[in-house]
């Protein structure tokens, strides 16, 4: 069942249940409302991501992190919750091991709303300062996600289905691997979660000074 993809790259399927899973969705609807809701991301290059985003702890825009919404309402972050660098820390250690959860003080969470046919492109992650590990939770409709390699976009690159409730945390040599996703499985969420579309949570440890 949990699958080390590359050094470093481990996904638990299945890792929220059934209530936890209502419980984070329930979460990011509240984290979605305005001020500093739910947005539209816009590239320097004039597109838009098709994903739309919020953010806790530090409000991130291509390419840098504020604490207020820099490229939207101007207001300020939203709190990131202790309750989530709890379950950051949680996630890591069934992971990684309990040493490599010890000292990973997560404080970003962005928040990616996959909706219609709402994907993300290759790329990789290398705007935070600090080397603790990525973890990503997955709500709603399956995707595929392509997991890369550290030198180019292209293969070699292995294709993972992520589902509702599943855990993948991406420390150590995998944690500036380019990734994507290229497709959400429409009408593959859960029966009981009411959630149309795909939401993923990736918690993180910014190494800014406060
Ligand atoms: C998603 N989000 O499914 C993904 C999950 C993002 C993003 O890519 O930047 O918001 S996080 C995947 C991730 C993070 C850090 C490293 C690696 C993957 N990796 O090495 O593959 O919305
Ligand atoms: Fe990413």
């Amino acid at each position: 069942e949990r699958a080390r993809v590359a050094p470093g790259a481990v996904h638990l399927p299945d890792w929220l249940d059934a209530a936890r899973q209502r419980e984070l969705l329930r979460a990011c609807r509240e984290w979605a409302r305005p001020p500093a809701g739910l947005r539209t991301v816009r590239t320097p290059g004039g597109g838009a991501m098709t994903a739309r985003q919020v953010c806790l702890g530090w409000h991130w825009y291509p390419y840098a992190y504020a604490r207020t919404v820099a490229d939207g309402d101007g207001a300020p972050v939203k709190p990131f919750p202790v309750w989530l660098g709890e379950l950051g820390r949680r996630a890591v250690s069934d992971a990684l091991g309990p040493a490599q959860a010890e000292d990973a003080a997560y404080d970003i969470a962005l928040i990616n709303f996959y909706e219609g046919d709402a994907r993300m492109g290759m790329h990789r992650d290398a705007d935070e300062r600090a080397t603790a590990p990525v973890v990503s939770l997955s709500l709603g409709d399956a995707c595929v996600f392509r997991f890369g390699n550290t030198r180019t976009r292209a293969r070699p690159y292995t294709d993972v289905e992520l589902r509702s409730g599943d855990l993948f945390v991406f420390g150590g040599a995998s944690r500036l691997a380019y990734h994507g996703v290229p497709r959400v499985l429409l009408g593959t969420a859960p029966a009981g979660l009411g959630l149309t579309g795909r939401l993923n949570v990736t918690l993180r440890v910014s190494g800014f000074p406060d």
